[in-house]
């Protein structure tokens, strides 16, 4: 058998959320032991590289969406570097830096798989667009930016993106949901397990569930996860937490049953934040629980 190879990419970019300090995650996840880890687990990786914003690219004040242009300008050079990932054989690592960078993750998968399907691990829905966007911030509109709804397209980053189907998208642990993301998801039809549902129906038929309806008829499923989807109390250190999250058992269940669906291409681990963490362990979780994604087990 061919040794799987994982390309970490590192984006140390914070400015598409509304505190600072995520632009510190990837580093800290790295300190924690990651590369080790996924060597230990029998992967190849690949030297890790750093996307960086370029000098020079500054938003003009006064617009209701902050840092656009720098957002932009981070993901279409973490696109281009996604697809020649993906497209070389390597399973994509992406290590946030804030939510809004999975816009270019997104952009630089749907340039090779042109049906991806996407599984969302978030509190929020990351549904509004420019115009509902309570905030301004860009981390909260990046899965609305991947399905077409936003006036920014996923082609502006990286030529040859393409939209995702909300048939083969779906989000759990949603907690966080602002009045237009609900309407979005009712009219949309894109599937999102709340942590109603996960509490009602468990979270290992959530996300068996899940898993068929990102296959279904896709040529990858990409892992999009947000580090406020698990509870404050195991994951303190992120910008924007909510209380009532997964439990630290629900998020690794959650992890190692997709590891053992054998069916996620590609991951995004996001919204680490050090500067509001506890003794590192936010950033410890977050290696704990790629280690899950990738194949480790307790026995
Ligand atoms: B994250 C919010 F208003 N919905 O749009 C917004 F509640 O990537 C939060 O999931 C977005 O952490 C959170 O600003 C974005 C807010
Ligand atoms: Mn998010
Ligand atoms: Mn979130
Ligand atoms: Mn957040």
């Amino acid at each position: 058998m061919v040794q799987q190879s994982v390309s970490i990419i590192r984006v140390p970019f914070g400015l598409g959320a509304g505190r600072p300090g995520s632009e510190n995650g990837p580093d800290s996840i790295m300190k924690f032991g990651l590369a080790k880890k996924l060597q230990g687990l029998g992967y190849d990786v690949q030297a890790d590289q750093t996307i960086r914003l370029p000098e020079g690219v500054q938003s003009p004040p006064g617009s209701k969406m902050k840092h656009v242009e720098e957002v932009l300008a981070v993901a279409g050079l973490l696109g281009e570097a996604v697809y020649k990932e993906v497209s070389g054989g390597h399973i994509p690592l992406v290590l946030g830096g804030d939510h809004s960078i999975a816009m270019g993750s997104l952009a630089g998968l749907t340039r090779h798989y042109h049906h991806l399907g996407v599984i969302w691990v978030d509190a929020h829905s990351d549904l509004n667009t420019e115009t509902t966007s309570p905030s301004g911030n860009m981390h909260g509109i990046s899965l609305a930016v991947g399905l077409g709804l936003s006036h920014i397209k996923l082609k502006q980053m990286v030529e040859g993106a393409v939209p995702l189907k909300p048939e083969n998208c779906v989000i759990i642990g949603a907690r966080d949901l602002d009045r237009d993301e609900k309407a979005l998801i009712r009219s949309t039809g894109l599937t999102c397990y709340t942590m109603h549902e996960i509490d009602r129906l468990g979270i290992e038929k959530v996300v068996q569930e899940a898993l068929q309806i990102a296959g279904n008829g896709t040529d990858g499923v990409h892992l999009s996860f947000d580090i406020d989807s698990v509870d404050p109390i195991e994951a303190p250190g992120t910008g924007t937490p909510v209380r009532g999250g997964l439990s630290y058992r629900e998020a690794h269940l959650s992890l190692e049953l997709m590891s053992e669906s054998g069916r996620i291409t590609s991951a995004d681990f996001v919204e680490v934040n050090p500067l509001l963490d506890r003794n590192n362990q936010t950033s410890k979780l977050a290696v704990e629980l790629i280690g899950s994604l990738f194949g480790s087990r307790i026995l």
